[in-house]
């Protein structure tokens, strides 16, 4: 009986080599400097919001680190031959993502969730936020006003769309940047400019990096079996 379970064990390790999806692993690096980022003063001049902060937060629409390793890119795929992953959204089943409002500032300020996929947005402030969306792509618009620290308010969105935008039109300096995806096959790179893209099933694919100031890059990536490596360079003159 021992045999049997050591024999079925090594032939499930066989057969889930075998399928093994690989990642898409890369780093984002910006050359150049950036604008500067600027002091958001109308939220310290705010009675509620000011307080919230001890030092004036800033726009940080470059986040970039000593080395150029930029953070806040969208990284995703698009279908080029074979096993297309189109259409292939896991959202309904997917964790919920969460949009903070803290500070008088979204949190984090870009994000990116699947099509059907579950989106809170929450409110931690002691002040009223109105959460208003804008769609490019025929995605449902909200416009909710939510009360301090008030219930969760709970959104889904069934079109791709890139940097949907929200608004609060309380705080004009409140945005966040939703970017929606067909399939779970993407990732925003971090401080270290580093992103995985993990369990993309074999096929080629154009790799898509989108900055919300820069714009888009792509290059063409075929998976295998192996994890694979693809780069991005931005520039700002
Ligand atoms: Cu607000």
């Amino acid at each position: 009986m021992k045999v049997f379970s050591f024999a079925f064990v090594v032939g499930v390790l066989a057969a889930t080599s075998l399928t093994h999806a690989a990642d898409i692993i890369g780093t984002i690096t910006l050359t150049g400097t950036p604008p500067a980022a600027i002091p958001i003063t109308p939220l310290m001049n705010d009675p509620i919001c000011g307080p919230l902060h001890k030092e004036t937060p800033t726009t940080h629409f470059y986040v970039v680190g000593k080395n150029g390793e930029f953070a806040d890119v969208v990284v995703s795929l698009k279908d080029a031959g074979g096993n297309e992953i189109t259409g292939k959204s896991t959202g309904a089943s997917a964790a919920p993502a969460v949009l903070d409002q803290k500070g008088c500032l979204y949190a984090p300020q870009i994000l990116a969730i699947q099509t059907g996929q579950k989106l809170i947005v929450r409110n931690s402030d002691p002040c009223v936020h109105n959460v208003h969306t804008t769609s490019n792509a025929g995605n449902t618009e909200h416009n909710d006003v939510q009360m301090p620290n008030g219930p969760d308010l709970n959104y889904a969105f069934d079109k791709p769309e890139m940097f949907m935008k929200f608004q609060c039109d309380i705080h004009p300096w409140m945005f966040a940047w939703v970017s929606i995806f067909d399939n779970p096959y993407y990732a925003i790179s971090g401080t270290d400019g580093k992103f995985v893209i993990k369990d993309v099933p074999p096929g080629k694919y154009t790799v898509v990096a989108d900055h919300r100031k820069l714009g888009e890059k792509t290059q063409a990536v075929e998976v295998g079996d192996k994890d694979v490596t693809v780069n991005f360079t931005f520039e700002v003159k």
